[in-house]
């Protein structure tokens, strides 16, 4: 699916603004004949939870109503026209003027429809209807429950099973576009190189829909330069000399589409990709040609009032922060983030691993990781209970569709600590890690990001990863406040990891401890920056003697909004920038240690 630009043949229409809103109370149906019943309003893009101080509206779980008036310029009016949502969390039911149009399931992917057929002259009337509700059945995974209130009302409940607040709304932008009625539907870009001769091959896949009697395809240099023309629907360029995207020093060409008609170009689209090789060898992550080192984070769509919606500048800061600290990467933890992100990393350099929203995946999960002490066999029925296979599947399909093209992805993470342990994992992640394989052009490598319980003997599914990514939280869950022995721990499994794996690059996505900004101890005593710090000196020792150690993504890059629970004050502290992005401590010590490790070699 290609991103909404403005082209020389297509124009686009933000509908960002000022929405009407309304939570669904459910006492009696909406008609969607006519107007919204409603005063409230709410911006978009972004989460509708923080932007009112009433409780019922933040806490909300159900439906919820968006709706604004648009209307369309006579000049469009011949065009196709396609009505485009980045996100809409969870679930969604498109009307326009009063006709429903769409729907979609799944809160963190795009989709869109011809609206041609539905408009009207003059004000056109869009409506939204969305859930955010979760249960076994949806990614994320959600714990629901539901109660009969006043009324008959029926009152529903999520309670996260997963640990970020179930932010909700239309997160992303909402656009119209409009292509000619022959037009370009999709273009797949396979770049492939030979480091030696620095000659790369770019094969190029359009998807065109119409009569074109030829599709043009023109390359560019950064500097507007034409490096290669071709025809064809499914070609393959040579580029002499290949400027080569690397990490944080990109290097972006555009191929240019151009749907022909008797030698007058109908549809022009732009794609930029980058030319990069991506391969796990012998326990390396290799990234044109030479081993490449993860220095980063995992990460959180969240901000103050946003919440989980689009914040470019926050996007733009954090890739600022993340280059002065030395690092180069991160994980889109738990879900895939805004286009518009993949789109700066691509620019930027940032290396990503793309991560599905499939967290939650664990039937029983708690905190209390004491069962670690016992031994390594948890009793787990999650296979049994969750029915989250055609959900996973579907956003498998839909992020390799949309992100597919980006350089800056270069793995796939299935999951994100899902009970890898028990009985039916092997049988329900095979076919999705297949399913990836076969789905993705570019053939990234694969992985899914391994439980603190899933250890070394428990662990059924490693066989299907390329690199074993790990989250492990020893001297914060386990040996609270007793580095000594989370060293020795930490030591002990990552050299069983080794020993058992000894192909597979291995790599940290998650290791952290919750700080709060200001807490100093003379102790070095847990929660305090002092702890923060001494924490992650000590899991750098331990890496820094692991031979197959491909990188280190700590948890979290900031502070960020969770449900409550005894174990989180206003949120998740493990940040080592605050929620307003304020250094904690250990920033300097990580800068330092990160400029010093080399990203390639
Ligand atoms: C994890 C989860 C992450 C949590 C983190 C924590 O293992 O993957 O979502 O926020 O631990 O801080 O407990």
């Amino acid at each position: 699916m290609l991103y909404p630009t403005a082209t020389e043949s297509r124009v686009v229409v933000d509908l960002s603004g000022v929405w009407k809103f309304m939570i669904d109370k459910e006492v009696e149906p909406i008609e969607v004949s006519q107007a919204l019943p409603t005063n409230q309003v709410m911006a978009v893009p972004a989460s509708f939870n923080d932007q009112t101080v009433i409780k019922d509206i933040r806490e909300h779980s159900g439906y919820i109503w968006y709706e604004r008036e648009f209307s369309i310029a006579k000049a469009l009016r011949n065009e196709r026209l396609v009505l485009r949502f980045g996100s809409a969390t969870h679930e969604a039911w498109v009307y326009l003027n009063g006709k429903e149009i769409t729907y979609h399931k799944g809160g963190f992917t795009p989709f869109e429809v011809e609206i041609n057929d539905f408009l009207l002259e003059g004000a056109n009337r869009l409506t939204v209807r969305l859930s955010n509700l979760l249960d076994y059945t949806t990614l994320p995974v959600g714990n629901y429950s539901e109660k009969k209130g006043q009324n008959g009302r029926i009152i529903h409940k999520v309670d996260e099973n997963f640990d970020f607040f179930n932010y909700a709304g239309l997160h992303r932008p909402v656009k119209i576009y409009s292509t000619p009625r022959d037009y370009i539907e999709d273009i797949v870009i396979v770049p492939e190189v030979d480091l030696v001769s620095k000659k790369a091959n770019v094969q190029i896949s359009v998807k065109a829909t119409g009569n074109f009697d030829e599709v043009r395809i023109t390359i560019f240099d950064e500097k507007g330069l034409q490096v290669a023309q071709t025809s064809g629907t499914d070609v393959n360029v040579a580029i002499e000399n290949v400027q080569l995207w690397q990490p944080l020093n990109a290097y972006l060409y555009k191929a240019k589409v151009e749907g022909m008609k008797s030698g007058e170009s109908i549809d022009v689209y732009e794609e930029s990709f980058g030319v990069r090789k991506v391969e796990v060898k012998s326990g390396k992550f290799l990234i044109n040609g030479e081993p490449f080192y993860f220095k980063g984070f995992g990460k959180h769509e969240d901000a103050y009032v946003n919440g989980r919606g689009l914040n470019e500048a926050y996007n733009v800061l954090d890739i600022n922060l993340m280059k002065q600290m030395g690092a180069n990467s991160f994980r889109t933890s738990h879900y895939p983030y805004s286009e518009e992100m993949m789109r700066l990393c691509d620019r930027e350099g940032i290396v990503v691993i793309d991560e599905t929203p499939a967290v939650g995946l664990f039937a029983a999960f708690n905190f209390d990781v004491s069962a670690l002490e016992t031994g390594d066999q948890i009793e787990d029925d999650t296979w049994e209970k969750m029915n989250t296979t055609e959900a996973h599947q579907q956003v498998i399909r839909e992020l390799i569709d949309r992100d597919k093209n980006h350089a800056c992805v270069v793995m796939w993470s299935i999951a994100n600590e899902a009970a890898t342990f028990a009985q039916g994992s092997y049988e329900y992640f095979e076919p999705l890690f297949s399913l990836t394989r076969e789905l993705d052009p570019q053939k990234r490598p694969c992985t899914y990001v391994n439980i603190m319980f899933a250890t070394p003997n428990a662990d059924k599914c490693t066989d299907l990863v390329d690199v074993i990514a790990l989250n492990r939280y020893y001297g914060w869950y386990v040996q609270t406040g007793d580095l000594k022995t989370a060293e020795e721990k930490t030591r002990q499994e990552l050299v069983q990891w080794q020993e058992k794996y000894p192909d597979k690059p291995i790599m940290y996505t998650e290791y952290g401890a919750d700080t709060v900004a200001g807490f100093h101890s003379a102790y070095g005593e847990p929660f305090s920056e002092e702890y923060q710090e001494d924490y992650y000196r000590l899991n750098s020792k331990v890496f820094d003697e692991i031979p197959n150690f491909v990188g280190e993504q700590l948890w979290n890059f900031a502070d960020f909004q969770t449900k409550f629970g005894i174990v989180r004050v206003q949120g998740n502290k493990k940040g080592i920038f605050t929620r307003e992005r304020e250094p904690k401590m250990v920033v300097r010590y990580l800068s330092d240690r990160w400029t010093n490790i080399p990203n390639l070699g």
